[in-house]
């Protein structure tokens, strides 16, 4: 499926610079976990100060309308690496932490495209993407996993910081296991005798709002049970520390030669454990503090690459993988403390909505010296690296990554305009773009997910928006504009097919 464009490897291998073609630039994919549209310095926050990742804004192109795919985590990473939209995937939802993968080993992904360009690759951070076949043993090499999808090299957390086995695990085994206490999980039942949240809230230091009263690791219940392991659970406050210094390793090991970091940072995702450095730091509680530590995060990766004397070599996208949620099971204190703080900036929803707001997100493109920094409104979406990128290195897709689109010269800050259309969705439920207009079909269920407190996007009416004139999609347009209305009820019925139940 993979086809190696001739000149490129010509110019790798000769070392020359054919006109029309570039050096093949590092690569790093940054990925918040929840962070919205409103958080960063560089899209409007007054109460947050997020110099780190406000670089990549000063110095390349800051993206008004960059979208993920979905408004969840899964589903949004599953477009990403695969370039296909999720919906197509019944199994691309929010999986379980003892979920199989759900990327067919060998297929063609973000990585394996850069693999084949000759780069080095590696995921660095939270992953959620399932590992092994169904039946994990967590004692071995767990597999299939990031290696069968591309990567070279992984360091992750397995899905998320509040779902068991809370352990990181480096090529696909767990780290610090020791063989006399093996380590199990279950999603069904507890193991006798392990303490929960629920029956050991004495154990507990952070309480949860709602679920997450399972297993217990370092005075946090989780979902899911686990048991054993103990030598290998993690301590969530040195989480921030660890990635960031795999990262700044891999970065230094490989500077040779092209490499990508697929760099998935945990925060601002529940549970929210700062390092003590950033405890109160932003007045906000766990959750401001450890949108601080990601900054940090991001601007250690960034000094790392100039130390190198790689600035100029490497390209760093910027983005989060769904929208912001403040009480998302933990009482934390977000929804006290948040004060002026506007996650969303002016849309509407959040994490799980179809509204704007769960899907559209900061999207940073930066590599200076060959782009040009700016602002662009071009229509982008996190769907698009796989061909996009693919065109950059000079590899071909054929058929792969299908719902991908070559933006790179959107991306690149040479065109004004990206995708003209685009699918995103919220659990099962989908929505489209197309042009300025924005329509959500009519949906069963709950205006407000009640535990989040979040607008869901769900009315029995056909909802028809204006991006333009109506970013808070407050105005719904459906009865004045009924052509608008037609063609896109005629394009969503012809593109969207195979619908997750
Ligand atoms: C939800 C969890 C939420 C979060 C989410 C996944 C409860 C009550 N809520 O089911 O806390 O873990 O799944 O988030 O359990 S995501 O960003 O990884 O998609
Ligand atoms: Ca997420």
């Amino acid at each position: 499926m993979l086809r190696f464009v001739k000149g490129f490897a010509i110019l790798l291998t000769v070392g020359i610079t054919a006109c029309n073609t570039v050096d093949p630039p590092n690569i790093i994919v940054i990925l918040a976990d929840d962070l919205g549209y409103g958080e960063l310095s560089s899209y409007g926050s007054t109460e947050l100060n997020t110099p780190g990742i406000d670089q990549l804004a000063t110095d390349g192109i800051r993206f008004t309308q960059g979208y993920c795919t979905s408004a969840t985590c899964t589903p949004s990473r599953y477009g990403i690496l695969t370039g296909e939209y999720p919906w197509k995937n019944e199994r691309a939802r929010i999986l379980r932490g003892d979920a199989p993968l759900i990327l067919k080993p060998g297929m063609l992904t973000l990585p394996s495209i850069l693999n084949e360009a000759g780069y080095t690759t590696a995921v660095i951070g939270k992953w959620h993407l399932g590992l092994g076949n169904g039946n994990v043993n967590w004692n071995e090499r767990v597999s299939p996993g990031p290696a069968e999808v591309g990567f070279d090299y992984s360091y992750i957390l397995a899905a998320t910081q509040d779902r068991t086995p809370t352990v990181l695990l480096e090529n696909q085994k767990v780290i610090g296991l020791s063989q006399n206490d093996p380590l199990e999980v279950s999603y069904k039942n507890n193991f006798e005798g392990e303490p929960t949240g629920k029956n050991n809230p004495e154990m507990l230091k952070m309480h949860p709002s709602h679920g997450h009263n399972q297993s217990i690791t370092n005075g946090i219940s989780r979902i899911g049970y686990q048991r054993g392991g103990k030598s290998a659970m993690w301590i969530d406050e040195d989480l921030a520390d660890t990635f960031t210094n795999v990262a700044v390793n891999f970065i230094r090991e490989n500077k040779e030669n092209p490499f990508f970091i697929y760099f998935t940072l945990h925060q601002p995702h529940v549970p929210r454990t700062p390092h003590a450095r950033f405890v109160g730091k932003s007045g906000m509680g766990p959750r401001g503090d450890v949108i601080l530590e990601a900054d940090w995060s991001v601007g250690k990766l960034i000094e790392a690459i100039e130390e190198e004397g790689l600035r100029e070599k490497t390209l760093i996208v910027f983005s989060s993988d769904n929208g912001p949620v403040l009480d998302d099971g933990y009482h934390d204190q977000a929804v006290e403390l948040i004060g002026d703080h506007n996650v969303l900036g002016a849309l509407r929803g959040g994490k799980y909505s179809l509204f704007d707001g769960g899907t559209r997100v900061p999207f940073l493109v930066s590599w200076p010296g060959t782009i040009k920094p700016g602002v662009s409104e071009a229509l982008v979406c996190q769907l698009d690296l796989a061909a996009s990128i693919a065109s950059l290195v000079g590899v071909e897709i054929g058929d792969g990554a299908p719902d991908s689109q070559d933006v790179m010269k959107a991306l690149m800050g040479k065109a004004k305009s990206g995708r003209d259309e685009l699918f995103v969705e919220a659990g099962s439920k989908v929505a489209l773009r197309k042009g300025d207009w924005f329509y959500i079909p009519p949906y069963k269920g709950a205006a407000i997910h009640g535990s989040v407190n979040i607008e869901s996007g769900c009315s029995t009416v056909d909802q028809l928006y204006s991006i333009s004139k109506d970013i808070g999609q407050k105005n719904n347009l459906a009865k004045d504009y009924p052509e608008v209305l037609k063609e896109m009820k005629a394009y969503y019925a012809e593109h969207k097919k195979n619908p997750k139940k």
